[in-house]
């Protein structure tokens, strides 16, 4: 019962309900460097599954060449498990070690 409708009146009883509005979990998807992926095939795959533009894709390509790693987007987990697991699996069909993990934002 809301302490608004209470009718025994304020702060007699301690049973509001109102539930709490919790925002999802989000994940950063991140790449990982390797030296054998073309930079070619991380931008195709930057704009295929993560709707960058060929410049975007271009910047974050060499974050990730040149620092290492990089981050594709923030996702709630579902999203961000879809996300990873499309990257890795176009990537073993194209026969390169793309990596690609998730990590709590
Ligand atoms: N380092 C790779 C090369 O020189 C390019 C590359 C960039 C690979 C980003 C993976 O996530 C990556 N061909």
């Amino acid at each position: 019962m809301s302490r608004e409708k209470d009718p025994h009146g304020e702060g007699r009883t301690a049973t509001k309900t109102r539930s709490k509005v919790e925002r999802p979990a989000m994940y950063k998807v991140v790449l990982l460097n390797d030296d054998y992926t073309t930079m070619e095939f991380v931008i195709e795959v930057l704009q295929k599954f993560f709707q960058k533009s060929a410049d975007e894709a271009t910047r974050i390509m060499l974050h990730v060449h040149h620092k290492g790693t990089g981050i594709c987007g923030i996702y709630p987990r579902e999203i961000a498990e879809t996300k990873v697991a499309q990257v890795i699996d176009y990537s073993r069909k194209h026969e390169y070690p793309l990596q690609c993990i998730m990590e709590e934002a």
